[in-house]
């Protein structure tokens, strides 16, 4: 049970395997969302930090234990990662609960299911092998070998701190690169908490996982600068994606970003409706909305748009608003306050520009459950495609819902927005499952089910919502590089003013 009573903690960051305060000695405090009060300090780092946490990245890369180890023996590890955090899941799922507000039950259950991406990864990485070619010079003998890209810089946020992590953090070690985290500002305790708990833990060399926690622009930005990072991953809002790919570009470093949604989730009247209502509530009022993935636009088949309102409303309504910590609790506060004016404000857009508030509306008061930074479930009829409130991605507990007439039109709106993350369609028909899923643009198409998601699958976003994917095999991609070896085992000669093709 989440222990709120303990007096303020103070929490140093993990750089070359030694904790540490920031170099300046500076601390920030992070907020309990439930309560709106500050229950630990983590230290504020900035640049000075960035340069020590890379420094030790890089030499951990380039010598010491770490590029020495077998693939096999990085695996070994990697598995007793997997153990430490099954051993602490518990516990860390609360430290979660208490940074970001999210419900607990969701939060363990993500901890739980943490330790398939060390052991799926522990698993490939001694399957990493380059090949021999067989070019046109049979007087040579060509190699392609595949090797690790380098220090790389995560950047994470609030909503899934963990989860995160360990989608980058699995396929990187299997690969043999080292790493630096930036966490969120608003949720960095966790982590500190995994690495204590976890890292420290389990055998891995020192500098090969490093922590540096702070705000955004004074300690992501010389991370992404920084000339010995070779590779950014990164989870975030599309605007700081931008800035971040911007930066990383000048210094030509591989980028992966998962960015935001606004995804479609479709349902069409051949439905099992009462399996779609759940699946519309899964999509938007799970998480309190805060998820990359929300099923934020509710297309509905005109011919079943009344009644299913009227349920979805229903049970809507009949959500319980609460504390996070208790199993009963449907939906939590916000994770933090900027974040809670930016939904509030999207309310008053939608308002404005004539969609109908059929439930909900505005903050939510704590006679109806809620405190300081909740909102309630809020739905939107009348939404035209076009509105900024069908176009722009909210992150909170309000859905837009959008008529339409038939597959064509579902898969014209679907497809009329900048993003590209998630989609979800509802029907009984084979033949129209796999037509929305090939003409949906979207990196996930669930059909009769929303927000699953394994190591297995690949994730990522078309268009605005990012670049590369996480998870599955080809994750692993990203953190590798090819190299192809060329052994002249014939005599020399040949015109050197050419180039040497074909012989
Ligand atoms: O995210 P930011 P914010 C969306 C969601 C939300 C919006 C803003 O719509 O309302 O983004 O949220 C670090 N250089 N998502 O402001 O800024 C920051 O410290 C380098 C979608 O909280 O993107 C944090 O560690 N790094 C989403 C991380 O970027 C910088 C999850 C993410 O913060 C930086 C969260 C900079 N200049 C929000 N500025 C998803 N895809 O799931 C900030 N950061």
């Amino acid at each position: 049970m989440l222990d709120r009573t303990t007096a303020l903690q103070t929490y140093q960051t993990f750089i070359d395997g030694r904790w540490t305060d920031a170099v300046s000695g500076k601390t920030f405090q992070t907020f309990d969302p439930y309560t709106g009060a500050p229950w630990a300090l983590i230290p504020e780092c900035d640049k000075a930090d960035v340069d020590r946490a890379v420094d030790a990245a890089h030499r951990a890369f380039e010598s010491g234990a770490w590029p020495k180890m077998t693939p096999t023996a990085r695996g070994k590890i990697m598995r007793r990662i997997a153990e430490l955090i099954e051993q602490h899941a518990e516990h860390l799922g609360e430290v979660e609960v208490r940074d970001n507000g999210k419900l607990i039950s969701e939060m363990v259950a993500q901890t739980k299911y943490m330790p398939q991406w060390f052991y799926y990864y522990a698993g490939l990485a001694d399957k990493i092998h380059g090949s021999v070619m067989s070019v046109d010079r049979p007087d040579h003998f060509t190699y392609i070998l595949r090797e690790p890209v380098g220090v790389c810089a995560f950047i994470t946020p609030w909503n899934s701190p963990l989860m995160l992590a360990t989608w980058k953090l699995a396929p990187a070690l299997a690969a043999g690169c080292t790493v630096v985290i930036k966490p969120s500002e608003f949720t960095s305790a966790s982590l500190l908490e995994f690495m204590k708990l976890v890292i420290a833990e389990s055998g891995l060399p020192p500098g090969v996982v490093n922590v540096v926690t702070g705000y955004g622009p004074v300690v992501g930005e010389p991370l992404v600068t920084h000339p010995k990072v070779a590779k950014v991953a990164f989870t975030g809002g599309s605007a700081t994606g931008a800035r971040v790919n911007e930066l990383a570009a000048k210094t030509f470093k591989k980028v992966s970003l998962e960015l935001g949604g606004k995804s479609p989730n479709i349902v069409f009247d051949d439905c099992i409706l009462d399996d779609a209502i759940s699946g519309a509530i899964s999509g938007i009022f799970a998480a309190t909305g805060q998820t990359c993935i929300a099923g934020s636009r509710l297309l509905l088949q005109e011919t079943i748009h009344d009644q299913f309102v009227e349920k979805l409303v229903a049970m809507a309504k009949a959500a319980r608003l609460g504390d996070p910590a208790l199993a009963e609790t449907q939906v939590g506060p916000v994770t933090t306050p900027p974040q809670y004016q930016k939904i509030l404000s999207y309310i008053d857009i939608a308002k404005q520009e004539g969609a109908k508030c059929v439930l909900g509306g505005g903050a939510a008061g704590s006679d109806e459950g809620g405190g300081q930074y909740f909102v309630k479930p809020t739905i939107f009829t009348g939404v035209n495609n076009k509105m900024r409130i069908a176009q722009e991605e909210v992150f909170g507990p309000v859905l837009s819902v959008i008529k339409f007439k038939d597959e064509e039109e579902a898969v014209a709106i679907a497809n009329d927005i900048a993003y590209g993350l998630g989609a979800g369609v509802w029907t009984q028909s084979v033949r129209r499952a796999h037509t929305m899923a090939s003409r949906i643009k979207a990196g996930t198409v669930w059909v009769n089910t929303y927000r699953a998601v394994s190591f297995l699958m690949p994730f990522g976003g078309y268009k605005a919502s990012g670049l590369g994917r996480e998870n599955g095999a080809e994750a692993i991609d990203g953190y590798l590089q090819s190299k192809s070896v060329w052994i002249n085992n014939g005599a020399g000669g040949g015109n050197p003013f050419i180039m040497k093709t074909a012989s």
